[in-house]
């Protein structure tokens, strides 16, 4: 008989393929009634693919055994729910450090040299009216990264390749890293020409990017969100980038996904990314197989491959 899983959200086309050609598949974003098809499937249900997995959801699958996330971030399941009832948690690490880098140091030249708004003011004929104002260059800068993580560490990488100085904060320095360690972020913000997140999210570091810290950036400083939109304390930063408290944003992640702050559509010190930082044939095909192998994995009882809990 085949095993049984729940899929909690749309899951690329290739990765659906390989676990419908594994499992009975139930589409828990496709169905109409939710609680009807989880009520139906719950005594079968051996594992979950996808994120967004509660404490309530869980306790609805009694031969839960495994969730296999779509991501290397897994904030929207409750790991310690997970732990506590013995169910283990994969993620899909490393993969999309390549795709995460050349989309954060593309965001850094988008946003230093207003790429999206050059290209409209040529769009609009404004060119023939008269040039684009001077902007500035991110050779020289210090960037300084909250989370020198698997993909904190290509950013570095890729921004040394641009001539910037590297600095970082995190919980605890990192003795083989030749970068800079900053114990307290303000300090790092305050120093720092650009301030890039990737860290993860969830309550150790919801609004983490606050007042004090943009305040400490400061006028001159752009601050790149390529980690999770709750880092940041995000009327805090519309408010900032209003008032050109900091200079710039470029934001691949928000709060409220799909909902953005309006009123940066206004702005034109942002540059603005629908969550996109993995987003490649190349990186999510990678993410899709990992997610596949790691219920292989699990359901032929050998080693998971990037196990979390
Ligand atoms: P990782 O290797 O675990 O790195 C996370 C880094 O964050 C570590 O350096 C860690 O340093 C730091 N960190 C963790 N908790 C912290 C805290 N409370 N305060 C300060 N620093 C903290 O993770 P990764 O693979 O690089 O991924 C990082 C995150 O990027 C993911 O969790 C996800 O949210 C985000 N992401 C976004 C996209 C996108 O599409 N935009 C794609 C992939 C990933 P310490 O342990 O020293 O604190
Ligand atoms: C998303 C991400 O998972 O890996 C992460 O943590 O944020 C992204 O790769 C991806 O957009 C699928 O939802």
């Amino acid at each position: 008989m085949s095993i049984e899983i729940l899929q909690t959200h749309k899951l690329l086309d290739t990765c659906e393929k390989a676990l419908a050609e594994r499992f009975t598949v139930h589409k828990l974003h496709e169905a109409a009634d939710k609680a009807e098809l989880i009520a139906r499937v719950a005594p079968a249900v051996r594992a979950i693919a996808g994120g967004a997995v509660d404490d309530a959801l869980m306790a609805k699958l009694p031969k839960l055994e495994i969730i296999a996330n779509f991501g290397v971030g897994y904030d929207s399941i409750d790991t310690n729910a997970a732990r506590a009832r013995n169910i283990r948690v994969t993620n899909t690490p490393n993969v999309l450090n390549d795709a995460m880098a050349e989309i954060t140091i593309g965001l850094m030249i988008a946003l230093a040299r207003r790429l999206p708004q050059t290209d409209q003011f040529v769009r609009q004929g404004k060119w023939l009216k008269g040039n684009f104002p001077l902007l500035s260059e991110l050779n020289g800068k210090t960037v300084g990264i909250l989370g020198l993580g698997r993909i904190g560490k290509e950013v570095a990488a890729r921004a040394q390749a641009m001539k910037m100085r590297v600095v970082y904060h995190g919980r605890k320095r990192q003795p083989d890293e030749p970068h800079i360690y900053y114990d307290n972020l303000v300090d790092m913000a305050r120093d720092a020409d650009w301030l890039v997140l990737i860290a993860p999210g969830g309550k150790a570091t919801e609004k983490i990017v606050n007042r004090e810290v943009l305040t400490a950036l400061g006028p001159q400083g752009f601050l790149v969100n390529v980690g999770r939109g709750t880092l940041v304390d995000e009327p805090v930063l519309v408010e900032m980038l209003q008032s050109g408290g900091i200079a710039g944003a470029a934001l691949d992640v928000f709060e409220k996904e799909p909902q953005v702050p309006e009123a940066l559509f206004a702005l034109d010190n942002v540059v603005l990314s629908p969550h996109q930082g993995s987003a490649t044939h190349q990186t999510r095909n990678k993410m899709g197989a990992l997610v596949v192998a790691n219920l292989d994995a699990h359901f032929a009882g050998e080693p998971l491959l990037s196990a979390v809990v």
